[in-house]
């Protein structure tokens, strides 16, 4: 068989598939000098003024359209249909929602091992959520790809607090998309409920990147929110009710990529 791109802790169940430190056998740009995550070393962040607060337009309003929820064997993610935007934020243009998706850790014992992908000063968190933004004049994530500085994406710490309950209806869709392929239809919500609300937002992180997944593609404009996300332990732990394939297969957890080196980019932050 074809060999394909895995985790780490898929492994076990599949020793032949391609982990991240092998991703550039097939997908040549996962072993560039851009690649994400990183881990934000604080003391060596460079305070740029010109990153004033983000615009988000339409992060508000409901989608008319039922969401579509999959898990497509890496993680679970919701389509979005790109009405919602953010400028600003020395991003230089606009860019469109059109998807999001979670990266998480897993639970041993009574400790929640962290999953976030990136990680400040060496911390990581228990789970992260990406907004994936494309330029507005893109049709889909594909043509974005084509451009430098096609895609932009939001990052969001979810950290173990109490219960979160505009998550509820979301997770409550998990159950639905046990296995890799599947697609559930659930009732919209508008973003601003997922993250934390704007006049909380505060400092903001920015650097060059890449997709944390094959291919790799360097042109993302990573935005890091040091405000987490609150969700439960219990919130959490549901995300890995959900398994990486079929029936019988590892339950979906710790599918996040290691930090890879800056190779010389600076981080910068924002000043609010
Ligand atoms: C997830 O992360 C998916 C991918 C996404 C990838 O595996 O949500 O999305 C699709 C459309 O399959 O890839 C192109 C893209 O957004 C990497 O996104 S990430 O760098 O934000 N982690
Ligand atoms: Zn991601």
């Amino acid at each position: 068989a074809v060999s394909h791109w895995c985790y780490e802790s898929q492994k076990y169940e599949d020793p032949l598939c391609q982990g991240p430190r092998e991703w550039y056998q097939i997908y040549a740009t996962c072993k560039g000098e851009k690649q994400s995550p990183i881990n934000i070393v604080t003391k060596n962040v460079v305070l740029d003024k010109s990153l004033n607060s983000l615009n988000f337009e339409g992060y508000d309003v409901k989608e008319s359209s039922a969401w579509d929820i999959e898990n497509n064997g890496h993680t679970v993610k919701v389509t979005l249909d790109t009405s919602a935007k953010i400028g600003g934020g020395g991003l230089g243009r606009k860019y469109k929602a059109a998807e999001f998706h979670f990266h998480w850790g897993v639970q041993v014992g009574q400790q929640y091992l962290p999953g976030s992908e990136h990680s400040i000063d060496g911390e990581k968190q228990a789970m992260e959520l990406h907004i994936v933004h494309i330029r507005e004049d893109a049709s889909d994530i594909e043509a974005a790809k084509k451009y430098a500085n096609g895609v932009a994406v939001l990052a969001f710490f979810i950290k173990i607090e109490e219960e979160n309950r505009n998550y509820t209806s979301l997770i409550s869709e998990l159950e639905n998309i046990k296995y890799k392929g599947q697609t559930a239809q659930m009732e919209p919500l508008p973003l601003s409920s997922l993250i934390p609300p704007e006049e909380d937002l505060g400092r903001y992180y920015r650097y060059e990147g890449s997709l944390t997944t094959p291919d790799c593609y360097e042109g993302v404009i990573w935005t890091i929110f040091e405000k987490p996300i609150a969700l439960s332990l219990s919130q959490i732990t549901q995300f890995s009710t959900v398994y990486f394939d079929g029936k019988n297969s590892t339950p979906m957890a710790e599918n996040f990529r290691p930090v890879q080196f800056l190779n010389g980019r600076e981080v910068y932050r924002s000043s609010a």
